[in-house]
């Protein structure tokens, strides 16, 4: 990956605030996506903390206290987690041909898969101790200012106290083993692995253990899902499906959509992912899925968390071809066939089969 190269190997939904996904085949290319070439979704301003930035840890705690990075590498013993990170707007675009949704027109891009390196949340929470009888949840407060629907506030989400003393979310510092840089949460973010991207907080300033939800606006009216049937305007945030695990997924990531290749043997790459569980299956098919052939599956299984990779060697004729590809989980479940199964407003979790359009040509000469 020597030749990366993040200005010309980067869509840019947005630069202000700073939105942008790799170009689908930098992702298959390493295990481990590399920080360069990792997804940036921010919505507000990207602070400019310090090593020494502070971290306060409040609420229904029994030893209030104050952390910088170096207390935490000092004090708690060093986790490291591999684990995707996917936006619950990953592919969004899919569900925009179907019609029309509010946020970016994400490409299969707004995912990675890293080896984070923190300590885990549990044993800064163990440390403080907490009221148990009336710890519910942990609410996490970032140095960033964001815009939801016109009300400006603090970044701020929360996790249930289970999912926090489960021992996996850590709080982290290094995104294999590089420390993270400045867009992707320095010099402290949260990684909770197994959940939409959205609770991972990036450049935490505050962490709060509560007997409610975080209510911050973010939390409280960002990343809900909602049926089809229910406009923008008439939804009832409490209603709402608060995103946290996701839908088993996947995605074509080489050739890329729209792709001229050369006719005959091929080999199709790309990601999956099951959220708490692993992919059983990735089906491929070269026909716009009427006839489905098996991938070859990359995963590291001492890593649950982590996606798995794909890849099949395929026969091309010349012409245009559908490529499809679905995975299936160890449950059994798969994708829905078509975006519009699972069209909503705000344009989360679209995880239908994906197609890739590509020509094959005859090179002549
Ligand atoms: N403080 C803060 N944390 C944040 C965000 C943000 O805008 N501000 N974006 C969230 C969302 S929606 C996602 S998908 C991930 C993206 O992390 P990355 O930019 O490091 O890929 O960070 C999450 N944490
Ligand atoms: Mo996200």
């Amino acid at each position: 990956m020597s030749q990366w190269n993040p200005q010309r190997d980067f869509v840019v939904h947005g630069r202000n605030p700073l939105n942008a996904e790799p170009q689908s085949p930098v992702l298959v290319a390493e295990f481990l996506t590399p920080q360069a070439a990792f997804y940036i979704r921010n919505h507000g301003d990207i602070p400019a903390l310090g090593p020494d930035h502070s971290v306060e840890l409040t609420g229904l705690v029994d030893n209030l206290s104050a952390f910088c990075l170096a207390d935490l590498r000092r004090e708690f013993p060093e986790r490291k987690v591999t684990a995707v990170l996917q936006c619950a707007g990953n592919r969004r675009a899919d569900l925009q041909t179907v019609k029309k949704t509010s946020g970016d027109p994400w490409l299969v891009g707004a995912i990675g898969n890293a080896e984070w390196t923190g300590v885990a949340l549990s044993d800064v929470l163990e440390r403080a101790g907490m009221d148990m009888s009336r710890a519910r949840f942990v609410a996490f407060t970032c140095a960033d200012r964001v815009d939801v629907d016109g009300e400006v506030a603090p970044y701020g989400v929360s996790i249930t106290i289970e999912r926090a003393l489960a021992g996996d979310v850590l709080i982290a510092w290094a995104l294999n083993g590089e420390p993270l840089t400045p867009e992707h949460g320095a010099p402290m973010r949260i990684i909770v692995p197994d959940q939409a991207g959205v609770r991972s907080a990036k450049w935490i300033e505050r962490i709060e253990v509560r007997d409610t939800p975080s209510g911050a606006p973010v939390q409280a009216r960002d990343y809900k899902l909602f049926p089809a049937s229910v406009a923008k305007e008439e939804a009832d945030w409490a209603e709402g499906l608060t995103i946290e695990a996701m839908p088993v997924t996947s995605a074509i990531c080489v050739p890329e959509q729209g792709a001229s290749l050369s006719a005959g043997r091929t080999k199709l790459e790309g990601y999956a992912v099951a959220y708490g569980r692993s992919v059983a299956r990735v089906d491929v098919s070269i026909d716009g899925g009427k006839a489905w052939r098996h991938a070859v599956l990359q995963s590291d299984p001492g890593a649950r968390a982590a996606w798995t990779l794909w890849s099949i060697e395929v026969d091309l004729p010349r012409g245009q071809h559908e490529l499809v590809v679905k995975a299936v989980d160890e449950a059994g479940q798969s994708q829905p066939e078509n975006a519009a199964d699972v069209w909503n407003f705000a344009g989360y979790l679209s995880t239908a089969w994906h197609r890739v359009t590509v020509d094959a040509v005859t090179n002549c000469g």
